[in-house]
């Protein structure tokens, strides 16, 4: 019987890239990192390292026979520095040895003298240096100016959300192994094969067909393996081919800590004005993006930050400015929500700001600037299928909000030293990559002589669950059991020029390229079958339950003799398909354009109670109406929605990432970095919305990877009112995360920032 991946992680029997096994002629790879967040290097010392015994080589920027690069959007992205370090956890050299542990202590004894240079760490800071990534990006419509002039309230302020470390279970890895002919085959722990053959190949001199990556699951990525798992691979490449034996690196918890980028840092200056009756009537917003030392993804991320900047709302004048500016710290990279998140949150703050110097609930607010169907995004396209008041009507229908406000209200009113609110988050997401070319998916089916079938496709499982999807659509269209059904490893030598595994689009892409090669296959079985049976249309046959069956009764042809018989026709029983999504295009010239085959939508509230004596606080509960379209899977979309949920009200509370004035990581370690765990979570009451649907997507779904982190949003303001409970003239200051210190110190009057 076939095991799903959630039955073999239950048993410990699922592979990891770490599990595979180590041949026994294996070397071990270690990272030599910068201790300096930026200077030149004046002289790396690898003498002492050399001496230790079983140390086999010692590789820095020399040894690269092609290209020390692995930057992909833009090429600013050394593997190896070279002459200059620009961030602290840089790798400068690797350590290649007979075992993990010998390299671990060979690499401590590298020693690199340094010429220090002036360092920045913030984003403000680089933009007044003019330290950017690549020019301004402005998205507008309307007329702010003329607008604001009209306005009945104004209200301007700045916010901040910082950044997250991804935190996927398991850490970097990669295993290299020499093949014939300069020919590489290197599993690695990524979400994009494609482009790390790519990169890899680019960066060694080779064709990409000599190099084979290959990945059969993630223990999680979301989005830290989008673009950073690259690097490692290169190395182990790089370390494979010179020695020409295999070679592995699996990064320890802290040092992937030191060396991999996390969510964006964002600042937002915003200012937004209403007319009398609380319609937004113009907004606008410029934000600056922490971007770190090299491009990495940052300038993609920086674009959905403009196209999310307006969220659910529909705002007539907008005007959208975003900076991505280059500092002092590891290059930050994709996560889940992808500069969506940091944008919603910046105007979620001006509404609550507006709400308050208006004297009305931000709720009220929020639900009159609802967007509606049909009305246009400020980047173009109209809103269609629009569910932003359908999902806000269901949940304050079946999660009682007003009754909730007044037991809340209640309990405030009895209690002094705990105060409870609630907030509500609506949201609006958009499903395709914004870089148009990367909404293509390739699919390769066979069908064995047995009946048992295999899919390769270009989606890498991490746990969202797209191998369980994929076989749910493989068996729905060829009509036969699951069980039938194997999901293959991703692997760059079955699939060509797949796109990452990201942007939530993994399971849609993928399933409409294994449905059109299923659909080949089975009309050439159809065809057989009308042969086989008598006076009948290819047209009125179907396959049901592993039955042929013809106008609408089931015939005694079944699956497994169908599929002898055709083979023994000698008939094609594998088939390939490419699927481009359609309808979608964006014209950068003037930033207008159908970015996206389709929106999510939702509607969430989250309570809290804060302990208006320490400062701790807890989430009560998290309420959610979501647009799942029609449900490929409820079971896994509801641990989807509940997981990102959790991440997003981690990033907004607990989650602070710390570095110090030399901008060393401070947080590297899970005893200092606090994520949430089963204690923390709340409650989570998961609804789809009633009589959704999408001809978009794959049988009429919707992605659902991404958009619900941004429910967590809520979990901010909820506190904000709780401790204005408690102390009224506390001013929201919009400074994520809003840690229990930081709670604690508002409760008595104080607005500190985090470090
Ligand atoms: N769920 C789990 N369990 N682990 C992950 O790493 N990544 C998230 C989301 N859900 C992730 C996850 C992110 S960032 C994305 S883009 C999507 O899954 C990618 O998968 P999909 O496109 O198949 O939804
Ligand atoms: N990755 C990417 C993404 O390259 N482009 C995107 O638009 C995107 N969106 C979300 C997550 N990852
Ligand atoms: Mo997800 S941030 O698109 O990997």
């Amino acid at each position: 019987m076939r095991l799903d991946d959630a039955a073999l992680h239950a048993m410990g029997a699922s592979q990891f890239t770490d599990d595979l096994p180590a041949p026994a002629d294996c070397l071990f790879l270690q990272p030599v990192l910068s201790t300096l967040a930026h200077g030149l290097i004046e002289k790396l010392d690898t003498q002492a390292a050399h001496a230790l015994p079983g140390v086999v080589k010692i590789f820095t920027a020399a040894d690269i026979p092609g290209q020390n690069q692995v930057g992909n959007v833009a090429t600013d992205e050394v593997l190896l520095a070279d002459k200059e370090v620009v961030y602290h956890g840089q790798v400068l050299a690797l350590v290649v040895a007979e075992s993990a542990s010998i390299a671990r202590q060979a690499a401590a004894l590298v020693t690199v003298d340094y010429q220090p240079l002036p360092a920045v760490f913030d984003a403000r800071a680089a933009d007044g240096l003019g330290l950017h990534i690549a020019p301004k990006r402005l998205f507008a419509c309307g007329d702010v100016e003329a607008a604001f002039a009209e306005c009945a309230w104004i209200v301007e302020g700045s916010a901040r959300t910082g950044a997250q470390e991804h935190m996927y279970l398991e850490t970097q890895a990669a295993i290299a192994y020499p093949l014939e002919n300069r020919g590489l085959k290197v599993f690695s722990a990524t979400q994009s094969p494609g482009m790390t053959q790519r990169i890899i190949a680019r960066m060694l001199g080779l064709a990409m067909h000599q190099v084979e990556v290959d990945v059969l699951r993630l223990g999680g990525g979301f989005g830290g393996k989008e673009e950073q798992a690259t690097p490692f691979a290169a190395m182990v490449a790089l370390a494979a081919l010179h020695l020409q034996r295999p070679v592995k690196l699996t990064l320890r918890r802290d040092e992937d800590c030191n060396i991999t980028g996390k969510r964006h840092p964002y600042e937002a200056d915003f200012k937004l004005g209403l007319d009398a009756d609380g319609k937004i009537l113009a907004y606008q917003v410029d934000f600056y993006q922490n971007a770190g030392a090299y491009a990495d993804l940052s300038l993609a991320i920086l674009e959905r930050t403009l196209f999310h900047a307006g969220n659910a709302y529909y705002t007539p004048n907008m005007q959208v400015s975003a900076v991505s500016c280059r500092t002092h710290l590891p290059p930050n990279t994709a996560f889940r929500g992808f500069g969506g998140p940091q944008a919603m949150f910046a105007l979620e703050a001006a509404i609550f700001k507006a709400a308050q110097a208006m004297g009305v609930e931000p709720s009220e607010l929020q639900r009159r600037n609802l967007l509606k169907e049909g009305d246009s995004f400020y980047y173009g396209m109209p809103a269609q299928r629009c569910q932003t008041e359908s999902s806000w009507a269901q949940a304050e229908q079946n999660f009682a909000w007003r009754q909730r406000q007044r037991e809340i209200d209640a309990f405030n009113a009895t209690h002094t030293l705990e105060k409870k609110a609630m907030a509500i988050m609506p949201i609006c997401f958009g499903i395709s990559f914004t870089a148009t070319f990367l909404n293509q998916a390739d699919a390769l089916v066979h069908v064995y002589a047995d009946g048992s079938v295999n899919v390769s496709c270009g989606a890498v499982e991490m746990g969202q669950g797209v191998k369980s999807k994929l076989v749910k659509v493989v068996a729905q269209t060829f009509g036969i059991a699951e069980q039938r059904i194997k999901i293959e490893s991703t692997n760059t030598g079955r699939i060509a020029n797949m796109s990452p595994t990201a942007a939530s689009t993994g399971a849609d892409m993928n399933g409409q390229a294994a449905r059109m090669a299923c659909s080949q296959i089975k009309q050439r079985l159809l065809t057989v079958a009308a042969g086989l049976l008598e006076n009948t249309e290819v047209s009125r046959l179907s396959i049901e339950n592993e039955r042929v069956v013809y106008q609408g009764q089931p015939t005694d042809l079944s699956w497994n003799k169908l599929i002898s018989q055709a083979y023994l026709a000698r008939t094609a029983l594998s088939a390939h398909a490419h699927y481009a999504t359609p309808d979608v295009f964006f014209d950068r010239t003037v930033n207008k354009g159908h970015p996206f085959v389709y929106h999510v939508y939702g509607c969430a509230s989250v309570e809290v109670t804060v302990d208006c004596l320490r400062g701790r606080y807890c989430i009560d509960r998290v309420s959610i109406v979501h647009d799942d379209g029609k449900p490929l899977d409820e079971i896994i979309d509801r641990g989807q929605i509940e997981g990102a949920v959790v991440q997003g009200l981690g990033w907004m509370t607990l989650e602070q990432v710390a570095y110090d004035a030399g901008g060393r990581l401070q947080t590297g370690k899970l005893s200092v970095y606090k994520i949430p765990d089963m204690h923390f979570a709340p409650e989570i009451d998961v609804n789809f919305l009633e009589n959704a649907d999408n001809p978009s997507g794959l049988l009429h779904s919707k992605a659902v990877g991404e958009p619900p982190l941004m429910y967590g949003i809520a979990v901010y303001f909820a506190l904000t009112k709780a401790i204005q409970a408690f102390n009224p003239g506390w001013q929201a200051d919009f400074d994520a995360p809003m840690t229990p210190e930081r709670v604690l110190l508002a409760l008595y009057g104080k607005n500190i920032s985090p470090a």
